[in-house]
C-alpha cells in the first residue's frame, strides 16, 4: 500500500496540471506495485468501484477469451482535462511484476506518439517513470533505458523520475541494496538533477515536481524526483516487517499520518477549520462504503477503460497474396539503387547496389535475387504502399552480415544517405538505427513502439540470435505472453540469426526451442524462412494481415550469400507466404520423405543431387508456429509409397524446433510409416567450438539419413545413455 509515501499523489496531479500548463498532452507512464492502486483512482480516476470489484472472489478476468492479470499489473488509460482545463491523455503501461522492465517499453510508446505528433513531439509527450529505491538502484534496465535517452531514434526530449523512496526493498535495507550513498545516483552518469524532498513536507514536494518539469520542458533532460518517504506496513498484505527491522517498525508504527501532519499544518495556519477536514473525510469514507456496496453492478461497464478493450484477432492460414507486380519492383529497385548526384559511394557498393539492380531489372540473363534484395524490396514496397517502417537493432543500417546497406555513407564526407527513405512522393517513413549494444532496453522500446503504432511494420534485430536472451523478460511477460495477459496487440518482428555454421556455441542458435516453448494460443507467429522469397512475402504479411501477432523470424548468415539461396523476379511478384515447401523436384516414386526447416535444407539438397538418395522428398516446415498441420497431412498422403518420414534438424536433439514438430507431426503419420528424429547428440551448449568437429557432427547427421539403416545420432545418443 502507499502510507508512508502518499505525497506521491499529490505530486502526481502537480505534474500532469504543471504539465498540461507547459504544452503537454500526453503522459506515458510506468510504475510498479508501490501506489499504482492509488494512482489508478486519483491520477487516471479509474472508478473505486472497478478496483473493489477486482478485489471482489467472484471477479471474472475482463474477457472470457484470456486470462488476465492481476489488478497491481493492469494498464489503463484517462482521457480527461486537467485542473485547468487543458485536455490530456494520461496512458498507464501494463507491466509485470519484473521491476523495472515496463520502462523501456514506456519510453517506446512515448517515443512514437512523439514521432506521430511531429515536431513539436517531444514536448508534447512526457514519459513518467515511478521507481522504488531497491529496483532503481538494482536493475540494470534503468542504465539501459536512460542510456537510449540522448541517442537520435530512442531519445524521448527527457524523463521524469519519481522514487518512491520508503528506504527498503521488501526486507532489504538500503546498506545491502547499493553500493551508491543516494538510490538515484545513476543520475551523476546523465548529468541529470536531482531532487531529495521530504513526502512529510508535500508542499515542497510539490514545488519541486514543478521545477522538474520546467527543468524537462526546457533542457529536455531527465529530472529525478526523490521522495524520501517510509512503508507504513509490510511489504504485502501477509507480510510482517517487524522480524527482520523492528526498530525500524516501532519507529514507523508511532508516526502520524502524512495526511495527518498536513491537516494539522493547514489547521495550524488557519486555512483549513477543522470540522471542515473532518466531513470531507467522513464524506470521503462513506462514498468508498456506497463504490464498496455497488461491486456487483455489472463491471464490465466500469472496466472500460482497461487497455485496450480490442479482442485478439484469432490466427488463419488463410493466404494473403502479398506478391507484388514487377513493373513496381522494378521502379523501386531503380530508385534504391540511384545514387544521388555528387554522392561518393564505397566502389565495392557501388557494385553491389548495381548488381541488385540487375536481379529485378536484367539485362537477360538476370542475376538471381538473393536475401538482401528481397529483405530490401519487401521494406521498398511496403514503403511505397505507404506503411511505415522501423527498423532498430546492433549494426542494422549496413547489417552485421554487411547484406543489407540500408545507409550508405558518404566517402569523402561521412554524410549518410538512405536509399529507402528516397522512393518517392507520399512513401512510408523509414527509420534505421543502429542502436546501443543493449538487447534488453532496445527490444522494449521497440516493443513500446509497435504498440504505440500499429499501423507500421516494427522489427527488432539481434545481432546473433543467441542474444535475444538478453532481453528474455521482454519475450517472456511481454511479448509472448501480453496478449492473455493484457488484451495487447501489436505486430512486433524479432530478427534471429541463427544457423550451424561452426561458428561455436555463441554464434549459432537464435534458441527457437525457447521461442516454441513460449508458444501457446497463437500468441506468436516463429518462422525459419529458407528463400529470399519466402522473406519478402513473410515480411509483407506480418503487415499487411489484419491479425497482429508478434513475429519471430529466424534470419541466416551464410545463406546471405549462398549461390543455391536465392529467388527469382516471378517468385516476388506473385504468390504468398507459403507455411509449408513441398519439395520442388521430388522423386517420380517417394519412398521417404525428410523435414527439416531452415539452413540445413541446403546441405541436404547438396548431398542429394550427389545422388545418394532417389526415393527421397525433402519438405521444409517455413512456420513452425502455428504450425499448419492440414497443409503437412496433405504432403504426407501424397505419396501411396511413403514408407517412412523424417525429422532432420542440424541443432542438438534438445534444441531446435525437433521436439515441437514432432509433436505436431505424431498424429499427422500415414499408417504403417515409420519415423525418425535425426538431430546433433543431446547437448549442453548450442553447438561446439570448433570447426572441425562442426563438420564431423554434420558429416554424421548426413550419413543419418542418407546412409543405409543407419540410427540417427539422437538414437545413438539416447541408447549410450
Ligand atoms: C526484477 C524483480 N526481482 C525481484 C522482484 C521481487 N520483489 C518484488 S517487490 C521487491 C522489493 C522492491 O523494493 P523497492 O524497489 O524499494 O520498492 P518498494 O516495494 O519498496 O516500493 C522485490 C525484490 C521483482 N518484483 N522484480
Amino acid at each position: 500500500s502507499i502510507e508512508g509515501a502518499e505525497t506521491l499523489i499529490p505530486m502526481m496531479g502537480a505534474i500532469i496540471d504543471k504539465g498540461a500548463e507547459l504544452g503537454v498532452s500526453e503522459f506515458f507512464l510506468g510504475m510498479a506495485h508501490r501506489g499504482r492502486l492509488n494512482v489508478l483512482t486519483n491520477i487516471l480516476e479509474k472508478p473505486y468501484a472497478v478496483i473493489f470489484a477486482e478485489f471482489d472472489e467472484n471477479h471474472r478476468p475482463d474477457s472470457i477469451e484470456q486470462s488476465g492479470d492481476v489488478k497491481y499489473h493492469k494498464g489503463f488509460f484517462s482521457d480527461t482535462i486537467s485542473t485547468h482545463g487543458h485536455k490530456i491523455l494520461v496512458t498507464l503501461t501494463p507491466n509485470p511484476s519484473h521491476l523495472e522492465a515496463v520502462d523501456p517499453v514506456v519510453e517506446g510508446q512515448a517515443y512514437a506518439r512523439q514521432k506521430i505528433l511531429g515536431e513539436k513531439g517531444k514536448q508534447l509527450v512526457l514519459p513518467i517513470l515511478i521507481h522504488g529505491d531497491a529496483a532503481l538502484a538494482g536493475q540494470g534496465i534503468v542504465y539501459e533505458t536512460m542510456q537510449m535517452g540522448g541517442l537520435e531514434g530512442y531519445g524521448t526530449g527527457g524523463t521524469l523520475h519519481l522514487v518512491i523512496n520508503n528506504q527498503i526493498g521488501f526486507t532489504t535495507l538500503p546498506k545491502d541494496s547499493r553500493s551508491t550513498l543516494y538510490c538515484t545516483d545513476i543520475a551523476k552518469a546523465f548529468d541529470a538533477p536531482v531532487f531529495h524532498v521530504n513526502a512529510e513536507d508535500p508542499e515542497n514536494c510539490v514545488r519541486a515536481v514543478h521545477l522538474a518539469i520546467e527543468i524537462r520542458q526546457k533542457f529536455g533532460c531527465d529530472v529525478f524526483v526523490d521522495l524520501i518517504c517510509y512503508r507504513k506496513y509490510g511489504h504485502n498484505e501477509t507480510d510482517e516487517p517487524a522480524f527482520t527491522q523492528p526498530k525500524k517498525y516501532q519507529i514507523i508504527s508511532n508516526k502520524k499520518s502524512i495526511r495527518e501532519i498536513y491537516r494539522e499544518q493547514l489547521i495550524g495556519q488557519g486555512i483549513l477549520e477543522k470540522n471542515i477536514a473532518e466531513n470531507l473525510e467522513a464524506e470521503f469514507r462513506n462514498s468508498l462504503q456506497e463504490d464498496l456496496k455497488g461491486i456487483a453492478v455489472n463491471d464490465k461497464k466500469m472496466l472500460e477503460n482497461e487497455l485496450p478493450d480490442v479482442l485478439p484477432e484469432k490466427f488463419s492460414f488463410h493466404h494473403i497474396q502479398t506478391g507484388v507486380q514487377l513493373g513496381i519492383l522494378q521502379e523501386i529497385a531503380e530508385k534504391f539503387s540511384t545514387i544521388p548526384d555528387g554522392f561518393s559511394l564505397h566502389p565495392k557498393l557501388e557494385r553491389i547496389v548495381k548488381e541488385r539492380l540487375t536481379m529485378i531489372k536484367g539485362p537477360e540473363p538476370l542475376k538471381p535475387i538473393d536475401w538482401g534484395m528481397a529483405e530490401t524490396l519487401a521494406y521498398g514496397s511496403l514503403l511505397w504502399e505507404g506503411v511505415n517502417v522501423r527498423l532498430s537493432g546492433q549494426d542494422s543500417c549496413r547489417g552485421t552480415f554487411s547484406h543489407r546497406h540500408a545507409m550508405w555513407m558518404d566517402q569523402k564526407n561521412e554524410t549518410p544517405y538512405y536509399p529507402l527513405k528516397n522512393l518517392k512522393q507520399g512513401q512510408g517513413s523509414f527509420e534505421v538505427y543502429n542502436s546501443l549494444l543493449s538487447e534488453f532496453g532496445v527490444l522494449g522500446f521497440e516493443l513500446g513502439y509497435s504498440l504505440a503504432r500499429p499501423d507500421a511494420l516494427v522489427i527488432w534485430e539481434a545481432q546473433f540470435g543467441d542474444f535475444c536472451n538478453g532481453a528474455q523478460v521482454i519475450i517472456d511477460q511481454f511479448i509472448s505472453t501480453g496478449e492473455q495477459k493484457w488484451s495487447q496487440q501489436f505486430g512486433l518482428v524479432m530478427l534471429l540469426p541463427h544457423g550451424y555454421e561452426g561458428q561455436g556455441p555463441e554464434h549459432s542458435s537464435g534458441r527457437m526451442e525457447r521461442f516454441l516453448t513460449l508458444a501457446g494460443q497463437s500468441n506468436l507467429c516463429i518462422a525459419n524462412p529458407s528463400t529470399p522469397a519466402q522473406l519478402f512475402h513473410l515480411l509483407r504479411r506480418q503487415q499487411m494481415q489484419k491479425v497482429k501477432k508478434p513475429l519471430v523470424v529466424f534470419t541466416p548468415k551464410a545463406l546471405l550469400r549462398h549461390p543455391e539461396c536465392v529467388s527469382h523476379p516471378q517468385d516476388l511478384s506473385m504468390g504468398s507466404f507459403q507455411e509449408i515447401l513441398d519439395d520442388p523436384s521430388p522423386p517420380d516414386v517417394v519412398r521417404r520423405i525428410a523435414i527439416c526447416s531452415g539452413h540445413i535444407y541446403y546441405d541436404l539438397i547438396a548431398e542429394k543431387h550427389k545422388g545418394a538418395s532417389d526415393d527421397l522428398a525433402i519438405l521444409r516446415v517455413e512456420q513452425l508456429y502455428p504450425f499448419n498441420a492440414e497443409k503437412m497431412k496433405e504432403l504426407l498422403n501424397k505419396h501411396q509409397t511413403l514408407e517412412s518420414v523424417c525429422w532432420i534438424q542440424e541443432e542438438p536433439g534438445n534444441m531446435g524446433a525437433g521436439q515441437s514438430i514432432c509433436q505436431e507431426l505424431s498424429g499427422l503419420l500415414p499408417k504403417d510409416v515409420t519415423f525418425r528424429y535425426i538431430a546433433r547428440p543431446r547437448s549442453a551448449s548450442p553447438a561446439v567450438g570448433s570447426y572441425v568437429m562442426h563438420k564431423k557432427q554434420l558429416k554424421d547427421l548426413l550419413a543419418s539419413l542418407f546412409g543405409e539403416h543407419k540410427p540417427s545420432i539422437f538414437d545413438i545418443a539416447a541408447k549410450k545413455k
